[in-house]
């Protein structure tokens, strides 16, 4: 692909003045902070999830693991039937109650919280039937929980679905796509919610993904999150709109954190056309860059299960390009970022793999260790077993609160410094490239975490490739649509 290559070149030989005067001395103390990156395991059944965090999720680091929407839902083979309420039983095709307590626990015991999706804004969006726990419903009526009273009735499009997002009133009180909208302003309806989500935190979780949030004003759900225990996570999913959207992200954070997605539109397309664009760095305290909300408010992504049905995201489909878009997040210092991992698609609707009954059957990480160039539909990805993804959770944590240092490049290489701790370079061209790039690690071999992973640094030398800085410079060998991260945790004695 030339014209990737050239871009990239031009790209980076434009930012490679600026990096010059971005060393800084090698600080000899190097701080662990507390893990914060988390993945988002899309219909993955709860067993599937318990075993992932004892032998893939907890080993490699990650602080928690968003889980699909645990409440039933209609019967269907598609993914999207997470996304139809019909009672906040915690019986679905990805498990029962009991085994979404154990997983819970599972994951607890190995540091890993769950953070649960809420689908809260609405319930279903079909005329009636019988959900997958055997609950009867319509439209307008789940027994025991909502009637028709309790819904948003627009009035504002002939169907009462949202059909112009430059309004805020049809965002937040007509239907998206036909999914009957809970009237989040009654006491009662909050009440509700709040009663479900509480259940939710006595089976443990730690806090909650609100979808949809977009579509309720931000004072209903802050009121709902005042009903829930303080220490409660709260990440809201408002896709951030052009900028005629009157509902942005920005009202949201005083709830808890929100979703960035401006953060993964940066990143994805142009490192597809082979462009990576050195982000406008902010300073402390906030470290906003431009469009993107605070770094302590931002949830950061490269994909997720809506956008990687989208044309524009970089996904497990693009093989090396999705890790290096994964090692540029991780290795950065803006957000929370969650890794995400779900299943190989040819349809967009195809759910995951499932028996006779409509349960997910899960699948098992055991042997993953890399992108693969084909899947076949239906196979988990498994991002979040890839040795470079342990690695770069090692560089995070190793890389503290060091500042990222404006970007680096030499040729089709671009990279960037945690001032004095870490390294990363990457190589979106489709041809092996040398670079030679200043850095403020002390001089010495490293082990390269990308290849080599977790605890690259062995007896015997590395587990992966050794990188040597001298004199203030590193040279490396950076593979075709590959990555090197050197971390001051992974320097040879
Ligand atoms: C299914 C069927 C429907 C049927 C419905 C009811 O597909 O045909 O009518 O059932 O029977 C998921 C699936 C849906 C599924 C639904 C329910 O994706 O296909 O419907 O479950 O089963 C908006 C919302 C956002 C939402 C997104 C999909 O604001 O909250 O639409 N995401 C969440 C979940 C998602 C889920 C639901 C919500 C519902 O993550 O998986 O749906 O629970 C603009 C707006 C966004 C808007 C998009 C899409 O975004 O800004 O707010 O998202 O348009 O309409 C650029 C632009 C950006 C634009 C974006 C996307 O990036 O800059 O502004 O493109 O086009």
């Amino acid at each position: 692909m030339p014209g990737r290559r050239a871009a990239a070149a031009a790209m980076i030989a434009v930012l490679a003045a600026s990096a010059l005067a971005a060393c800084s001395a090698p600080v000899a103390v190097e701080r662990e902070k507390p893990a914060d990156a988390g993945v988002q395991l899309f219909q993955r059944p709860w067993t599937s999830i318990a075993e992932d965090c004892e032998q893939v999720i907890g080993p490699a680091g990650f602080a928690w693991v968003l889980t699909s929407p645990p409440q039933e839902h209609i019967a269907g083979t598609q993914w999207w039937t997470s996304y139809q309420p019909v009672s906040y039983r915690v019986d679905s095709k990805l498990g029962t109650e009991a085994e979404f307590a154990d997983m819970v626990t599972r994951c607890a015991a190995v540091g890993v919280d769950v953070i649960a999706d809420a689908v809260v804004n609405h319930m279903a969006g079909i005329d009636g039937g019988t959900g997958v726990a055997d609950t009867a419903f319509t439209h307008y009526s789940y027994p025991g929980l909502y009637e028709e009273g309790d819904f948003h009735h627009c009035g504002l499009t002939p169907d009462d679905d949202i059909a112009d997002y430059s309004s805020r009133e049809q965002v937040q009180t007509c239907e998206l796509s036909n999914l009957a909208d809970l009237d989040t302003s009654s006491p009662t309806v909050r009440e509700t919610i709040a009663g479900y989500l509480r259940h939710l935190r006595d089976l443990g979780v730690a806090g909650f993904r609100i979808d949809a949030a977009k579509h309720m004003a931000a004072e209903d759900v802050q009121a709902i999150v005042d009903l829930l225990p303080e220490d409660t996570i709260i990440m809201s999913e408002v896709i951030r709109g052009s900028g005629w959207e009157p509902v942005q992200p920005e009202e949201y954070v005083g709830a808890g954190k929100v979703f960035e997605f401006q953060y993964a539109r940066d990143l994805g397309p142009g490192l597809k056309a082979g462009v990576i664009t050195d982000p406008a760095l902010g300073t402390e305290p906030t470290f906003a860059r431009p469009l993107h909300v605070p770094n302590a408010d931002a949830v950061v992504f490269v994909d997720n299960h809506d956008t990687e049905r989208g044309e524009a995201a970089v996904t497990y489909r693009d093989g090396g390009l999705y890790l290096i878009a994964n090692a540029l997040m991780l290795a950065d210092d803006y957000g929370t970022p969650v890794v995400y991992s779900g299943y190989a698609f040819s349809d967009r609707d195809a759910g995951a793999p499932q028996d006779a009954d409509g349960r997910v059957t899960g699948w098992t990480c055991a042997g993953v260790t890399g992108p693969r160039d084909e899947y076949a539909d239906g196979e988990g990805v498994c991002t979040e077993a890839w040795t470079a993804i342990a690695g770069l959770l090692e560089l995070r944590r190793v890389a503290a609160d060091a500042p990222r240092l404006p970007g680096i490049g030499d040729g089709d290489v671009y990279g960037f410094e945690r001032e004095g701790r870490a390294l990363l370079l990457v190589n979106p061209s489709t041809a092996d490239a040398a670079a030679t790039v200043p850095v403020g690690l002390p001089d010495g071999d490293y082990c390269d975490v990308i290849s080599g992973g977790a605890g690259a640094v062995t007896s015997g030398g590395c587990a992966g490739a050794t990188v040597t800085v001298t004199g203030g410079n590193v040279t490396a060998d950076v593979p075709a649509e590959g990555a090197v991260a050197l971390h001051s945790g992974a320097r040879l004695p």
